[in-house]
């Protein structure tokens, strides 16, 4: 086959086709991205060919149309690809049975989960998704998009007002409820979609909302695959190899990790076959994964940025930063840690390292930058605070949140916007924009109740250790920042 260069060219080949009849969905999931593909969708597949019943799932976007246009055109039959430097794999996963677009299709959306055919409804919608308001602990009441869900709760928006219409139906036709799974990088996941799934259908029937919380389940789970956002470059790449066009591809590592807790009420998928773990509870794997994994990425997705790398591996291809990475975790992140059964905690970092190091995926910093006031909190301020009330050091991870403050201003260390993705990038332009110093601005970022939990904002060691890291961040830009920090600690 000659090599396809282009957009016109690729589009001449034949799509993936579907090899095996459709299967009956019995999960529904919301958040049909990337991530969802390379992972759950993977894995139920993976599940699926080893055993005689089979789940099949309906995907579910809430607003956007970008996966269903990819997936429709081919059944929603999508290739995984996995790549390392010297492994590639693919896998061509047919668990998708459907797609919808709620926005368009929300009566679709709402007969198919008031139907007890689906037995779980999982969730990958990111953590702004949740709509939880982590200050209060509770469901964010003031936003916009719930207030209109709890005015108007038979025509929902949010995942949140989905769940709580389905379950309502279920309840009101005595029907068996669905179990939740979420599938985000949020300690507690299932606890946290509990919360605000009851908050909100407190609001509507006190006695519906006991029902829930004395019969529907909400497991929590931890998942892990590094999965960058597909680039047309790989689509091409995939169309030299296969000779097929697949604009649904996902590319990823190798590695997965999916630890779920083993609370399910009736029959679920034989998750086990798929090599996933099932535990009695997953709060440690999720500490771990959330801290060492997604505390050092945001860490160099901040840096890195500010340094002017592009992806991951190019970071830790600098000796200075893959150090810092290194101390970060020996020093900083595992002694806040206990290690779960069967994991070695220093293994799993120098694992870690390697999977950073992948030359195939090229995960861009930009990426993991975004929505950095809903992960922050999670990934390094809760590492910071444990620090904190065992007063060690925390100097390392207080230059990644610089870092992330001198990130939030759209303005780089040389003066270039960068595209600020969050959805609070509209307090932290108006901030910077109010702040006659830098000084102040880091003052009021760390005032910010959302981000920042109060032992934190009220911690004068914390909030000097902030100023000192952004003065030295805009000093000597952020490079240099971290040869000058790394030579201060090993004195
Ligand atoms: C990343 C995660 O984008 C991000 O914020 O840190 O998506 C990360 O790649 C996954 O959690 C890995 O499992």
């Amino acid at each position: 086959m000659s090599m396809i260069l282009n957009e016109a060219e690729l589009k001449k080949l034949p799509r993936p086709i579907r090899k095996k009849p459709k299967i009956t969905p019995k999960i529904m999931h919301f958040g049909p991205g990337a991530f969802f593909r390379s992972f759950v969708a993977s894995l139920i597949d993976d599940v699926n060919r080893r055993d005689v019943k089979k789940w099949g799932i309906i995907a579910v976007s809430l607003n956007s149309e970008d996966t269903f246009n990819k997936l429709a055109g081919q059944d929603f039959v999508f290739n995984s690809w996995s790549l390392s430097s010297t492994k590639k794999r693919v896998q061509q996963v047919s668990s998708i049975s459907d797609l919808h677009v709620a926005k368009k299709d929300v009566q679709f959306v709402l007969d198919a989960l008031s139907d007890e055919q689906i037995e779980i409804v999982s969730l990958t919608i990111t953590e702004k998704g949740y709509y939880y308001n982590s200050d209060k602990k509770e469901l964010d009441f003031r936003n916009q998009n719930i207030i209109d869900d709890l005015e108007n709760p038979e025509n929902p928006k949010t995942a949140v007002g989905f769940l709580v219409a389905g379950l309502r139906s279920r309840y009101l036709n005595r029907k068996a409820p669905f179990t939740i799974l979420s599938c985000d990088n949020l300690p507690n996941n299932g606890a946290v979609i509990k919360k605000v799934v009851l908050d909100f259908a407190q609001k509507l029937d006190a006695n519906f909302a006991k029902w829930i919380s004395k019969n529907v389940y909400f497991p929590s789970s931890m998942v892990d695959r590094i999965t960058p956002a597909t680039a047309s470059q790989d689509i091409i790449n995939f169309a030299n190899e296969f000779g097929f066009y697949d604009p649904a591809l996902v590319i990823h590592e190798e590695f997965f990790q999916w630890v779920i807790e083993d609370k399910f009420p009736s029959e679920r998928p034989q998750f086990e076959l798929a090599g996933i773990q099932m535990v009695k509870n997953v709060e440690l794997h999720e500490k771990m994964k959330l801290r060492c994994l997604n505390g050092t990425h945001s860490a160099l997705a901040y840096l890195g940025y500010l340094a002017g790398f592009n992806t991951i591996a190019e970071c830790v291809s600098d000796k200075k930063i893959a150090n810092y990475i290194l101390y970060l975790w020996e020093k900083e992140i595992i002694p806040t840690l206990e290690a779960p059964e069967g994991e070695d905690l220093n293994d799993y970092c120098n694992e870690l390292l390697g999977r950073y190091q992948n030359p195939a995926i090229e995960h861009r910093t930009w990426q993991i930058a975004m929505d950095g006031s809903q992960k922050l909190p999670q990934r390094i301020l809760e590492t910071v605070d444990d620090l904190l009330k065992h007063r060690r050091s925390f100097q390392g991870l207080a230059l990644a949140i610089a870092a992330w403050i001198k990130y939030a201003t759209g303005v780089d260390l040389n003066g270039a916007t960068i595209d600020v993705r969050d959805p609070l990038a509209n307090d932290f332009a108006i901030i910077a924009k109010k702040s006659k110093t830098s000084e102040h601005y880091v003052d009021s970022i760390l005032d910010l109740s959302k981000v920042f939990p109060e032992n934190l904002r009220k911690s004068s060691i914390f909030r000097e250790a902030i100023q000192n890291s952004h003065k030295l961040l805009e000093q000597y830009g952020s490079l240099d920042s971290i040869k000058k920090l790394m030579v201060a600690l090993e004195k």
